[in-house]
């Protein structure tokens, strides 16, 4: 063998070791530039406003009156300050929900701002908003619904054409946006410019996202975009709206194929795109103001839940706060928002393990404190930008000279909760006192790079009251008289004002999304007292609030006019008032 034809073996021989060690030590996809900056955003706000605010609804049908918007005290300063003392970095507002109002002058469209009272027709509300989020050094960013109510051609190619340009308008205006975030709710039925009809649309195709990124990216390139499934965006909605993304949560998606469920709240081990989880919520249980939510701001105690749920597992929060007819967030509301932030604060604010002995021998770090040392939460980075690499771990505590195991207090239904770790993994547990904490890595694609450790002791805080487990229905004689028909009997006149229907929690199964409600005192006469909609009902299924004038009457008739899924209606509560 000649000495070249040596040294060519030899090179051959190196650069397929070195490919096996790569593909040893290979572990998917990693976030791109990005994705990283977002990821460190952790906390940012949306904001709900819209003509709903002034009609009381979730779910505006797109023909509401535009002198209805006419706030008095407008004052997006205060949004921002309010969001910003709240922990927000970044604000992303809702320029157009699902009834088309735009909130601002849209040469598009004559359904804006514009056309409205407030400022003679001169205002722009995200114009506002936009300059207060950058003097408050706030990122900026937009929600635009694909589903518009309002449009005539929604359905068709013209509405596709009428969405992007609406798009370029708030990508070309507003300065910097840091997401786009569109929305995948569409409930069929609108005004659509008059026709009053229901209208199907296939939201795999029918948008023609692909050109619409390709928008996004040469307009904004430092925006991630929002997406639920089809064509993946940078990052996806974790199928909840109730505050929380699965313990396990891997930041993979397929790149391709449908996204069930499972898919979207715990990611995908092998998937090979980096598409984090957003975990989306509202300070309220609805998305826009209702009065009667007032005294139903989220506890101290769920919002620290929702934070370890979310932000504790590798997601980031995106916490809405409403915006109330004056057009200023709701007393209750900032003062809840600004406690969460210093709940936040005072958590976090002592890391033990910074004054502990850490020894790291393999995959396992003990943290020695030296003395008896009290504390009930587990902190652990990985640093994502060489990718999310622990598949599994366990906590121990040495208390009194014996080795205790810890799991993740917040895991219902059984299992330890000691799986992925990814940005941020948070484990929470009940105070415990001991000398030691091990960390032991038992599972991991590749070997672990972690930024942080941390080891804290949060202050005890007040759980919520506790709901007695007694139904309010309990009290009621219900039946069915068919399996879209609900009666309830009193055994003599009462007058009622309010019917309120809490939804099957643990499936979509019966959920009543229209309904009409009639009263009678002889069951033969019936009066309707209200019907309509219960929008978002499915996505996020709390109480629902019927009011209808002071009424006299026996008997209560309530009929699904249609249902999410299934035959027959059902539900998880029911009071009448
Ligand atoms: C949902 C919408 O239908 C709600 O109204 C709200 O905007 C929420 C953030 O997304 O899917």
């Amino acid at each position: 063998m000649s000495r070249l034809t040596t040294t060519i073996l030899a090179i051959i021989c190196v650069s397929v070791l070195s490919a096996q060690v790569a593909e040893q030590k290979s572990y998917g996809p990693v976030p791109n530039e990005n994705q990283l900056r977002w990821q460190d955003m952790e906390m940012y706000a949306f904001i709900h406003y819209s003509l709903n605010t002034y009609t009381d609804q979730e779910w505006g049908f797109g023909n509401e009156d535009l002198k209805l918007f006419n706030p008095s005290d407008l004052d997006c300063r205060q949004w921002a300050r309010v969001c910003k003392q709240a922990g927000m970095k970044g604000i992303i507002f809702t320029a157009k929900h699902h009834c088309g109002f735009c909130m601002w002058p849209s040469a598009y469209t004559e359904y804006s701002v514009k056309n409205t009272p407030w400022k003679n027709g001169k205002g722009d509300v995200v114009r506002e908003l936009a300059d207060a989020c950058r003097e408050e050094g706030l990122n900026f960013a937009v929600y635009l619904s694909p589903w518009d109510r309002n449009h005539k051609d929604y359905g068709r190619p013209e509405y596709v054409t009428y969405f992007r340009n609406q798009l370029r308008e708030l990508l070309t205006n507003y300065g910097e946006i840091f997401e786009v975030w569109f929305d995948g709710a569409n409930g069929g039925d609108g005004w659509y410019g008059g026709a009053n009809e229901t209208r199907k649309i296939d939201g795999k195709t029918y948008y023609g996202w692909a050109e619409t990124f390709r928008m996004i990216r040469e307009l904004q390139p430092k925006a991630v975009i929002w997406n639920d499934g089809g064509d993946r965006g940078d990052l996806r909605w974790v199928g909840t709206e109730a505050g929380n993304v699965g313990e396990t949560n891997w930041s993979l998606m397929p790149s391709k194929g449908d996204t069930p469920w499972h898919m979207l709240h715990y990611g995908v081990e092998n998937g090979d795109v980096w598409c984090p989880g957003e975990t989306n919520t509202s300070i309220r249980p609805g998305w826009f103001y209702h009065e009667t939510e007032n005294e139903h701001v989220k506890s101290l105690s769920k919002l620290m839940d929702t934070y370890y749920k979310s932000v504790g597992r590798n997601s980031t929060l995106l916490l809405n706060f409403p915006i109330a007819p004056n057009g200023r967030i709701h007393p209750n509301d900032s003062l809840r928002g600004i406690a969460f932030k210093k709940m936040i604060d005072e958590v976090f604010k002592v890391n033990l393990a910074e004054k502990a002995r850490l020894v790291k021998e393999g995959g396992i770090i003990t943290i020695d404190f030296g003395r008896a040392t009290t504390f009930n939460r587990f902190l652990a980075e990985e640093n994502i930008a060489q990718g999310q690499r622990v598949k599994k771990f366990t906590l121990e505590a040495l208390v009194d000279g014996k080795w205790q195991p810890l799991k993740d207090a917040l895991v219902e239904d059984g299992k330890d909760g000691l799986t992925t770790i990814g940005h941020r993994r948070i484990i929470c547990f009940p105070t415990v006192t001991a000398t030691q904490l091990r960390f032991t890595i038992t599972d991991s694609k590749a070997e672990p790079i972690f930024k942080k450790v941390g080891v804290y002791l949060a202050p005890e805080l007040t759980a919520d009251i506790p709901d007695s487990g007694e139904k309010k229905s309990s009290a009621l004689h219900i039946f069915f008289s068919s399996p879209t028909q609900m009666m309830i009997d009193w055994d003599t006149d009462q007058t009622f004002t309010t019917f309120r229907y809490l939804p099957p929690q643990d499936s979509k199964e019966g959920i009543i999304t229209h309904y009409t409600l009639w009263g009678s005192t002889d069951w033969s006469h019936w009066t309707k007292l209200a019907s309509g909609e219960f929008s978002n009902i499915v996505n996020n299924p709390i109480w629902q609030t019927i009011t209808f004038p002071a009424t006299k009457l026996r008997i209560l008739k309530l009929d699904a006019d249609r249902l999410a899924e299934g035959t027959r209606m059902g539900y998880g509560d029911i009071e009448v008032k």
